[in-house]
């Protein structure tokens, strides 16, 4: 836009917090065309000529804008005062663009150091959560949002919402959901990640949030063209995206392939498309380790290493990943589960991930788990020796002894008020 500002209002006096509050952030001229003060009884406005044009020259000093003018009550009286107020004033200039990735649901999220890393809660998935599954098919949607609320209040900053299974028709459950959401100001607050293999799901969905969402996700998969075509129409809808690594011959599963794809696609989404690239999420793939098959005891130290490579290669890319998928042959073991998130996490994040799709609430502290547990758990995240996944199920049984205690201390309660 050439502009974006400010029309009508509530007279320049109380639109100043809002005017100073875009002009800090926009990167395009700031206007500001106030009326004469909000109608008095009779429905006349009150404020002078010279009343607005000394509000608006104050708008100008401060640098604050770069149009000005007047909406209902300013009369011609009132332009030419504001006119002449203003005549020998610089207008404002924009600020520095950074380049970071930023989203929102009713309030925003600034991916920078001060957010450190990104919690996105998993739960809300028909293919993720059981409880959530049933609800969804049962039609019951009130008792679903819960699940989204818990997620938040547990910590995640952005919702991942998936509805994608067989029995489901997804175009319309995806909308459905999203729109529920948006009535409730305490989920809707966090940006949403809309999750789903078909295209139309992810179009339903970029249709329904409001602010700016990320799409979960694109890839080469189905080759170039499709690929550029969904990334222009996100770019369309104004969201950020998730991109797979994932091309014409299937999923990255080692290091070389995760760097290679993802910088393929790097290129064609900023040289072909133009996407900003700090709205380019990329997903090396995290894929479960532990298994007992060989070919699969890279697969977290690959990713790992191709998180670090890749943010050092690719200017301004975030890196994100599903943490639970790297345990899944500990299913039904969730203390061990959670360790292992803990310790993939604090050398993932480390190593440049930004964000990763987690049950939010349910992470252990590194810090935390018993210094054997840990080491073991390395072993396996870096696969440094042939027996790592047996000396794990040596100790998952004692785990799940370990329940981890839900019991909240308020012993702090019964200290004086002073
Ligand atoms: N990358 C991207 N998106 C993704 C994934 C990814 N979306 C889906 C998935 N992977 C991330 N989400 C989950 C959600 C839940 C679980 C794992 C990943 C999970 N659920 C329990 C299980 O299956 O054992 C469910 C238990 C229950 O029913 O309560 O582990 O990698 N871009």
């Amino acid at each position: 836009p050439i502009s974006i500002g400010f029309n009508c209002a509530l007279g320049a006096k109380d639109l100043r917090p809002h005017v100073q509050a875009v002009s800090s952030i926009a990167h395009t001229n700031v206007s500001v065309h106030p009326n004469a003060g909000l109608p008095n009884e009779l429905g006349d406005y009150d404020d002078t000529p010279d009343y607005m044009a000394s509000q608006l020259q104050e708008f100008a000093e401060s640098g604050l804008v770069n149009i000005v003018g007047g909406c209902c009550g300013t009369r011609p009286e009132h332009i030419a005062a504001i006119s002449e107020a203003i005549t020998d004033i610089h207008p404002r200039k924009c600020p520095e663009h950074t380049p970071i990735c930023r989203l929102s649901g009713l309030e925003p999220l600034y991916m920078d150091e001060v957010a450190g890393f990104i919690n996105v809660g998993e739960r809300t998935n028909v293919a993720g959560s059981a409880k959530f599954k049933n609800l969804i098919m049962e039609g019951d949607f009130d008792t679903a949002l819960d699940i989204a609320r818990d997620q938040v209040i547990n910590g995640a900053q952005i919702v991942d919402v998936n509805m994608d299974d067989a029995m489901l028709d997804a175009v319309t459950a995806m909308p459905k959901f999203l729109n529920l959401i948006a009535s409730e100001p305490d989920i809707s607050r966090v940006p949403l990640m809309i999750d789903s293999s078909k295209w139309e799901v992810l179009e339903a969905g970029l249709k329904t949030v409001q602010g700016k969402g990320v799409v979960n996700s694109i890839s080469l998969k189905e080759g170039e063209d499709e690929f550029l075509r969904h990334a222009r129409e996100i770019r369309r809808y104004g969201a950020a995206t998730v991109v797979m690594a994932f091309d014409e011959d299937g999923q990255a599963d080692t290091k070389q392939r995760m760097i290679d794809i993802c910088s393929r696609c790097y290129k064609l989404l900023t040289e072909e498309v133009g996407f900003p690239p700090e709205d380019i999420i990329f997903d090396p793939n995290v894929f479960p380790i532990a298994t007992g098959i060989e070919e699969h005891s890279n697969f977290s130290k690959d990713y790992i290493e191709a998180t670090a490579e890749l943010k050092e290669k690719l200017p301004h890319i975030q890196i994100s990943g599903g943490v639970s998928n790297m345990s899944f042959s500990m299913r039904g073991n969730n203390p061990m589960r959670e360790a292992m998130h803990s310790v993939f996490l604090y050398h993932a994040v480390k190593a440049g991930m930004d964000m990763g799709i987690v049950n939010a609430g349910q992470l252990a502290v590194y810090s935390d788990i018993p210094e054997d547990l840990r080491g073991r758990i390395e072993d396996v995240v870096f696969n440094t020796r042939e027996d790592g996944t047996e000396r794990l199920l040596e100790v998952a049984e004692e785990a799940i002894g370990q329940k981890r205690s839900n019991v909240i201390d308020l012993s702090w309660r019964e200290n004086s008020v002073n």
